[in-house]
């Protein structure tokens, strides 16, 4: 009977399995694999090992479809063009699904509409998947993705296994994570977190691709289902709705994971910095939102000769405090998704240096003799070389053409362990060992370039109180001064007044030794709109006053709003630039008033009676202080 029960399931067994064998994975994921397909009824499944002839084999098959071009300047580099309408994050179309609206938003105030995420009833979002997900991979192939986040086997990492009918997606994968064979043998009979995603165009097609790029924009939705350690994504393709290791699971669900365990998932650079006079080496974690330079920072070449940076992740950061007190990150990233508008020789020299081999390049322009384009490298280019730009205008102009060559959210994907400059420590399973916190965001106006806070309270209150001009890497169009906390507004995998308490109590952690906590801003305009620091590789002289800081030297100046570096410590030599130091450390009392006032606003009608005290009283503080000088 058994036999032909099995007899007659096989014969309703739609797919064949052409790479791998089902039967030689772990039961688990082989039920989630078999469930799923019956559910979107691919024609074919591809279990993912990981090897270099999968990845000739992706490659033939993403060049045959039209999906991938070859960029023969380069080795082993490729260019995609997404859909215009599928080009970065889709915030409003993200969602949170838990049994109470409150465990994924706070209430806000007045009937207004949550900016701290979008929550969806579970059985709703159930119909919206039973809507999106049944047969939509006819047609297709369904990749098996099992990939560890963080280095295999480390204490720290997390395993997911993700479901796509998307090549680029598994050939993108294949560079920000560690996937494969070795990955589902770590993970034995283990549980892991699974990841569904489609492009929602099953085949034969009903209307025709722009650019060979399948997507579903009308029916986009990114789920996350916290309760299950379920991440459920359909009708993009594009970048962090569909690589679902990265913001999805590193940051949405780890934030959950973080929050139960005891440790904390953040949107944050890692570097290593070594004074070489000394032989002192720290380690910084730095929180700036999407476009605002977490890559150039991650990679700088310092103006300081005397200081050598070294990069351990350039976007997220696990961390956690060991049995010593010490607080412990890994990235749990292996690529860089990195924006290449403004990247260049001049800007981050060492991000050029490390995609220009095994990268695959999105929505960048190319070059008449294989090479890529983009809005930064007009310096950089052969003058002689035809440039096509990222919607195959021909010949593209920069003086007659009112469109930009590269689109503003155009990346790379490149593997981090190609970067020269990866820290020897990078895939430590222990982590590193972090000793300051740095926030940031693009402010053009009254925000000095950079402040320190009194104690961990302040810094958690100052994480909350961040604000940006938005960017490129979400739908958000006009550029305007946001609240994002933590540069994690878009990421929040569970109340936001909650992640403060989650924050706030690290300080009652026994023996935890408190990394410092700073504010930076690179962006400060005078009146001309003219930045009046030239970043890059300068900041290294922000990061040697933190340092020094960090090393308990009396360089500090009370403010209203922290501590600035006492006159004369921000050390200038050999600047080739005179920077209005007066200026750009001015605390205009209107501007902050202002702030306060926004703040207030914000966190009154946003986090509303979730704010734990302790950051109004911050704020109060704050305000007193202002009023006081
Ligand atoms: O597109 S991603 O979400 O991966 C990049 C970003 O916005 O930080
Ligand atoms: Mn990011």
């Amino acid at each position: 009977l058994i036999e032909a029960f099995t007899y007659f399931s096989e014969s309703r067994r739609h797919y064949r399995v052409i790479y791998g064998s089902l039967t030689q994975l772990p039961s688990k994921v082989r039920n989630y694999v078999e469930e799923n397909a019956r559910l979107c009824k691919p024609d074919t499944i591809h279990i993912c090992d990981g090897s270099e002839r999968e990845n000739e084999l992706l490659t033939y098959i993403l060049r045959k479809d039209g999906m991938l071009k070859k960029l023969h300047k380069y080795e082993n580099c490729w260019l995609a063009r997404t859909d215009p309408a599928d080009v970065a994050r889709v915030e409003r179309l993200t969602y949170i699904s838990t049994p109470l609206r409150r465990d994924t938003v706070p209430t806000p105030k007045y009937g207004a509409k949550s900016q701290l995420g979008n929550w969806m009833d579970p059985e709703d979002m159930d119909n919206e998947l039973n809507m999106r997900f049944p047969d939509c991979m006819k047609g297709r192939t369904m990749f098996v993705i099992p990939f560890s986040m963080g280095p295999v086997g480390s204490p720290l990492s997390k395993i997911g296994i993700q479901l796509t009918d998307s090549a680029y997606v598994v050939a993108s994968m294949r560079i920000m994570t560690r996937m494969g064979e070795k990955v589902l043998e770590a993970l034995g009979e283990g549980s892991f977190i699974k990841c569904l995603h489609s492009v929602g165009c099953p085949l034969p097609l009903t209307s025709p691709l722009y650019n060979n790029w399948p997507c579903y924009p009308k029916m986009t939705i990114i789920a996350h289902l916290p309760h299950k350690n379920e991440i459920h994504s359909f009708g993009s393709g594009y970048g962090g709705n569909s690589l679902l290791g990265k913001k999805c699971l590193a940051l949405r669900l780890g934030s959950n994971i973080g929050k139960e365990e005891g440790w904390l998932a953040e949107h944050m650079l890692i570097l290593g910095i070594e004074n070489l006079e000394t032989g002192k080496k720290r380690y910084i974690a730095a929180a700036f939102p999407s476009a605002c330079g977490k890559t150039n920072l991650a990679m700088m070449t310092p103006s300081m000769s005397n200081y050598k940076i070294t990069c351990v992740g350039d976007d997220i950061a696990w961390m956690r405090f060991d049995e010593d007190g010490v607080l412990r990150a890994i990235n749990p990233e292996a690529g860089f998704f990195g924006v290449a508008p403004g990247t260049s020789m001049k800007t981050n020299p060492i991000a050029m240096e490390t995609c220009l081999s095994n990268t695959i390049f999105t929505n960048v322009a190319e070059t008449s003799d294989g090479g890529v384009f983009w809005e930064g490298l007009e310096s950089e280019v052969d003058p002689n070389v035809r440039i096509r730009s990222w919607l195959g205008d021909e010949d593209w102009k920069k003086d007659n053409s009112d469109r930009p060559a590269a689109h503003p959210n155009s990346r790379f994907c490149t593997p981090a362990a190609q970067c020269p400059i990866m820290d020897p420590h990078w895939e430590d399973p222990k982590g590193v060992p972090i000793d300051a916190i740095i926030f940031g965001g693009r402010r053009p106006a009254g925000v000095p370039l950079v402040y320190e806070s009194f104690n961990w309270q302040h810094g958690v209150f100052i994480g909350a109180s961040m604000r940006s001009e938005s960017t490129a890497a979400a739908e958000h169009k006009a550029k305007m001064i946001m609240h994002d906390p933590f540069a994690m507004r878009p990421f929040f995998g569970y109340n936001f007044g909650d992640y403060l308490k989650h924050w706030l109590s690290m300080s009652e952690r026994p023996g935890a030794r408190l990394p410092k906590i700073f504010h930076v801003n690179w962006f400060r305009k005078d009146a001309q709109k003219k930045f009046l620091w030239p970043g890059f590789g300068e900041n290294s002289r922000v990061l040697d006053w933190i340092v020094r800081r960090c090393d308990g030297e009396d360089i500090a100046k009370r403010t209203p709003i922290g501590h600035v570096p006492q006159q004369g410590t921000l050390n200038l030599e050999g600047m080739n630039e005179t920077v209005d130091m007066e200026e750009l450390f001015s605390l205009p009392r209107d501007f902050w008033q202002n702030e306060v006032n926004a703040i207030y606003k914000y966190f009154d009608e946003q986090v509303n009676e979730d704010l734990p005290h302790e950051i109004m009283h911050e704020l109060f503080n704050l305000e007193e202080r202002i009023q006081a000088e």
